[in-house]
Parts: C-alpha cells; sequence; structure tokens
C-alpha cells in the first residue's frame, strides 16, 4: 500500500477526453491527475491496434479544434486516419501541452467512493507502487464509450490450442497470419476492417458471421498538401461549424425526403454518396434514420451493391442484413470488405443458421461441423458506455452503489452526473450524443462545461454539486423520447446492451444531436446549473 495522495481532481482515462480534461483543469488551476490503466496515452485508440484499424470520421475532423496551431501544425496522411496516426497525434498532443507529469500510467482504478464528511473522493487504483488512495474533491470519468471489450462465453474456449485475439485489445507486436487458417467471429466495423487485412496474408480465412451489417466503402486515400493547405486556411471557419452541428461534423445531412421521391432521383443521390464514401450516406434523406419506408431504399440499394460486388449469388445473399433498419446497428465504412468474398480462401460461415456451439480444442465448432483454425479472433465488440465505468466499484451517498443505481439500465442527468453522487462526472457517458456524433467534438463540449461548471463551483465557494433525482429522471425520459422517435431503438445494437447477455435493454446515447444537446446544456448553466444542488 502506497501512501495516499490529494489532487482536486482525479481523470480515469487518458484518450481524448482524459488528455483535454487534463488541460483544462491545469488551466484553471486545479492540481488534476490522470490515472490509465494502459501503459500509454490513447485510451481507444492505444487498445485498438488491429489491422486495419482506422477511423471512420475523417481525419482533419477527428481531432481536438480548442488550439487553432495545433490545427495548423498537424498533418494527416490519408482521408480516414489509421490507429497509428490518431495515437501518434493523441501523443504529440500529450507532449505539447506537457501533459505527461500528471498521467500516471499502468494504473488500473478500482474503486470510487464519496467521503461525505470531507465532500471529496477516495479513489484507489493498482499501479506500478502497489494499491494507492488519492483523494479528490472531483473524480471525472474520461473511460471511453467502446472501452470494455467482451468476449462471449462460448464453451469449450479454454480448450483452443492455438492463440486468440480480440481486436480490442491487441497485441503491441505484429501478429503474423502468413499461410495460416484463421477464424474470425464479429463482422461489426472491426471485423469488416480486419477481414480484408487478415485475408492478404492467411492461407484460409473463416468469417463465422451472425448478423450482417450494413457497410459502405470508405474511398480512403492519401491526402495531398493542396488539400491539407486548403483545410488550413479554412479551418477557423469549419471549426465553427462544426460546433453548430448535430453530427459534429461540419455538414448535416440533406433536407430532401426520401419518401415520395423520383425512385432514379433517390438512386443518384445514393451513388454519389457511395462513390464518394463514408457513412454520410445515412443521412442522404431527412428521413431515412425516421421512416422505415425511406429506410428500406436505402437498404435495398445496399442489397443491390452487396449483389454487384460478391460473385456467387450465395454468399451475397448470406451478406445482405435483413430485418433492421439501417443505422440502427452502427453502419460500417470499409475497404474492400465484400470484395473480400470473392478470394477463394475466404469462406462465410452463416451462424445465424448453423450456431457456434463450443470452441475446440483445434477450432470452432458449429451445429453443423467443426471448423480446423491456427488462430482465432474475435471482433465481438464491447460492453459499451456502462462497461468500464461499472467495472470501477463506485459509491457515492450513504454508502450507495453505481451498479445498484443503474441496474435498470444507466441513468444520469444530461449524461454527465448522476444523482446521489456529488462532484462525479462522466465524459461521453451514457445519455450523451458521444457515439451518435463526431465523438472528439462531443468530448470537448462535455470537457468545458465540466470545467466551466467546476470554475463555477469554486468561484461561488461551493463545494459540491449533485444531480437532482427528478431532473435526472426527466432526462432519461427525454432521451427514451427522443430515440423513439427515430428507427435507431429497432436494431439489436449495442446502443441498446442487446450484445451483452443479462445487459438491461435501454437505449443508452442521446439522439437528438450535439446543437440541441449543447444549447440544452448552455441553458442549464446559465440557469445555474439548473438540476443540482449546490452545496
Ligand atoms: O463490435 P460490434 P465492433 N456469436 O458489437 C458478433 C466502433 N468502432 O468492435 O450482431 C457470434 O459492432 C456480433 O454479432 P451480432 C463503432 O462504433 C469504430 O465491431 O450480435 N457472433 C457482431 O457481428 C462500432 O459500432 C470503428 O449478431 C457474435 C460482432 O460480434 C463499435 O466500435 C472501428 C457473438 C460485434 O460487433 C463496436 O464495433 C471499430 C456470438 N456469441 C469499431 N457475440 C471505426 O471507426 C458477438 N458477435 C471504423
Amino acid at each position: 500500500m502506497t501512501a495516499p495522495r490529494r489532487a482536486d481532481a482525479v481523470i480515469v482515462g487518458a484518450g481524448f477526453a482524459g488528455l483535454y480534461m487534463l488541460k483544462r483543469l491545469r488551466d484553471q488551476g486545479l492540481t488534476a491527475i490522470v490515472l490509465e490503466r494502459g501503459d500509454g496515452v490513447g485510451g481507444t485508440w492505444y487498445w485498438n491496434r488491429y489491422p486495419g484499424a482506422k477511423c471512420d470520421v475523417e481525419s482533419p475532423y477527428y481531432s481536438y479544434s480548442f488550439d487553432p496551431e495545433l490545427d495548423q501544425e498537424w498533418n494527416w496522411t490519408t482521408r480516414y486516419p489509421a490507429q497509428g496516426e490518431i495515437l501518434a497525434y493523441l501523443n504529440h498532443v500529450a507532449d505539447r501541452f506537457e501533459l505527461r507529469p500528471d498521467v500516471h500510467l499502468n494504473t488500473t482504478v478500482n474503486s470510487a467512493t464519496f467521503d461525505e464528511q470531507a465532500n471529496e473522493w477516495q479513489i484507489t487504483s493498482t499501479g506500478p507502487d502497489g494499491v494507492q488512495t488519492t483523494h479528490a474533491r472531483f473524480c471525472i470519468l474520461a473511460t471511453g464509450s467502446l472501452s470494455e471489450s467482451t468476449t462471449p462465453k462460448f464453451e469449450g474456449i479454454g480448450d483452443f490450442a492455438g492463440p486468440t485475439y480480440h481486436t480490442g485489445n491487441w497485441p503491441h507486436e505484429y501478429v503474423d497470419f502468413t499461410n495460416l487458417r484463421i477464424g474470425v467471429i464479429g463482422t461489426g466495423s472491426s471485423g469488416i476492417q480486419v477481414i480484408p487485412e487478415i485475408a492478404k496474408h492467411a492461407k484460409e480465412l473463416l468469417v463465422f458471421q451472425r448478423t450482417p451489417n450494413f457497410s459502405v466503402p470508405a474511398n480512403n486515400h492519401e491526402l495531398d498538401d493542396e488539400y491539407l493547405s486548403e483545410v488550413k486556411a479554412r479551418f477557423p471557419a469549419i471549426r465553427e461549424r462544426m460546433r453548430r452541428t448535430a453530427s459534429g461534423l461540419p455538414t448535416d445531412g440533406r433536407d430532401e425526403l426520401a419518401v415520395g421521391a423520383d425512385a432514379a432521383h433517390v438512386k443518384k443521390i445514393f451513388d454519389e454518396h457511395w462513390t464518394l464514401g463514408s457513412f454520410a450516406i445515412q443521412d442522404a434523406f431527412a428521413d431515412l434514420a425516421t421512416s422505415q419506408e425511406a429506410n428500406d431504399k436505402l437498404a435495398h440499394y445496399i442489397h443491390d451493391k452487396i449483389e454487384e460486388i460478391v460473385a456467387d449469388p450465395e454468399v451475397a445473399e448470406r451478406l445482405k442484413p435483413r430485418g433492421y433498419p439501417v443505422g440502427s446497428k452502427r453502419m460500417c465504412v470499409d475497404s474492400n470488405y465484400y470484395e473480400t468474398f470473392n478470394l477463394s480462401h475466404v469462406h462465410l460461415v452463416d451462424v445465424r443458421e448453423t450456431p457456434i456451439s463450443r470452441i475446440t480444442r483445434h477450432g470452432v465448432a458449429t451445429t453443423q461441423g467443426e471448423y480446423e483454425l491456427d488462430a482465432i479472433v474475435f471482433a465481438t465488440g464491447f460492453d459499451a458506455m456502462t462497461g468500464a465505468i461499472l467495472k470501477i466499484d463506485i459509491r457515492g451517498r450513504g454508502g450507495a452503489s453505481l451498479r445498484d443505481h443503474w441496474e435498470a439500465g444507466p441513468r444520469t442527468y444530461l449524461g454527465v452526473s448522476i444523482a446521489g453522487f456529488p462532484n462525479l462526472f462522466s465524459i461521453a457517458g451514457p445519455g450523451s450524443p458521444s457515439v451518435l456524433t463526431n465523438v472528439v467534438m462531443s468530448i470537448e463540449q462535455h470537457v468545458e462545461w465540466i470545467d466551466e461548471h467546476i470554475a463555477y463551483l469554486r468561484s461561488r465557494g461551493f463545494e459540491t454539486a449533485e444531480a437532482l433525482p427528478e431532473f435526472e429522471e426527466e432526462w432519461i425520459q427525454h432521451v427514451n423520447e427522443v430515440a423513439d422517435q427515430t428507427l435507431l431503438t429497432k436494431g439489436s445494437s449495442w446502443y441498446l446492451g442487446a450484445n451483452v447477455p443479462g445487459k438491461p435493454r435501454v437505449f443508452m446515447p442521446y439522439a437528438g444531436g450535439l446543437d440541441a444537446y449543447r444549447e440544452r446544456c448552455n441553458d442549464v448553466a446559465e440557469d445555474n446549473y439548473r438540476g443540482y444542488r449546490l452545496a
């Protein structure tokens, strides 16, 4: 046990959110430390190192907007940033703003308990020097929405003789699949990115698909100097625009409706988006996210594309997503995903039809037979939005446990605060727009709002801010109402916790858009932090 330490604030996690939170709190004169379980900064981009890992938001927009000089000095090399480049960017930020001295790596937070006498949090962590307690007035969870990876509890999972990998926790060393028989389980965004890359090296690749996903081509390419100079010249205006849109991107969807539109025109617009590449195709018409009839048009369009690309009609048929609206499971953006199934050494195993019955010593057994493999890659996703938070034993007033408070699903006020848990803030947590937007912009909004909230408390001599239960309840209802107006709740997605057996089915992110959310948060702040008990 190491001697206790003291800071004004403890921030959990050193990804985009934690690093910026540290900078902001320091800038207002607080002592803050970041506790990070990895041995480097970067969060999501530290862990997700699988071949093909890249972001599906375009490079210049998937970056901090808070410092115009930073915008000018960093040069992105490709339209969609690869994992290594985003990680390099975050390391640059950590150096540039001299954040590292306050980032404690290899340090896992185990518990956080609110001490009602002292009005402070006691945070215990296990780090290189053992277990340590930190006393801090504020505790800020920058734990990431997709950071707690999940591997299904397949029977016999420990029996497999070969190596296994999870896309969300990939080794730092190069993994050589040359001449091996590889199985990939899962066809979400991670699977769809890793599959074409593994296919380049493997002797044989078996893709175990339960639910096909809608995917659009990335049309990724290198960025030339002319483009970079042009973006840099326009950055102030671009950033300004990004702060005002629902998506946190410089462009928002079109106003036109697909329902009632001429079929040839609809196809033309979809064609334009398909050629351009990017998930913006789901905003090609204003009613795609709300009208099943409109959404079906896009689904049929993508089905036709799959048919065009995939040579074997039976494989094409199995790759076509059905039974849920486009976008209700996060749309994927790929580089040659469907094309990969035209390679003779790549095989699709439909585990909806013939489910995986167990993992064996030699490979994967389905109800149809056993597939011998040299290695298995789990691209099976995350215990999203709540997993990393609930892994920490968090106790608020009266020793109340957050796990109990969230037993029926996460409850927050504005996605930032939790009734009964004073001075605990979460960034991009459940109830916030986070994963439905360009998350870096959402993170910046949250960080700045939390920072100003803390400054407000300090300037008026308050020690605590605590969300009121009735405001928390009202926010949850609002989150649900907004989601119910869309098709987002109609798929078995991680947005709903549907991918984790036993997890309550609650639509977790806020679907009202970053612009409306920002306005709401500003309004709460201007109204002296309405919905909080300040003491
Ligand atoms: O995880 P997922 P992910 N048997 O949950 C399957 C972000 N991200 O890591 O759909 C068989 O989407 C599961 O099948 P089903 C992005 O927000 C972004 O791919 O449950 N299969 C599904 O196919 C994304 O949405 C980027 O039927 C099983 C897959 O595993 C989020 O992270 C890149 C199974 C899991 O897909 C998560 O993506 C990567 C079982 N028992 C990730 N259990 C970019 O920016 C699960 N599956 C591009």
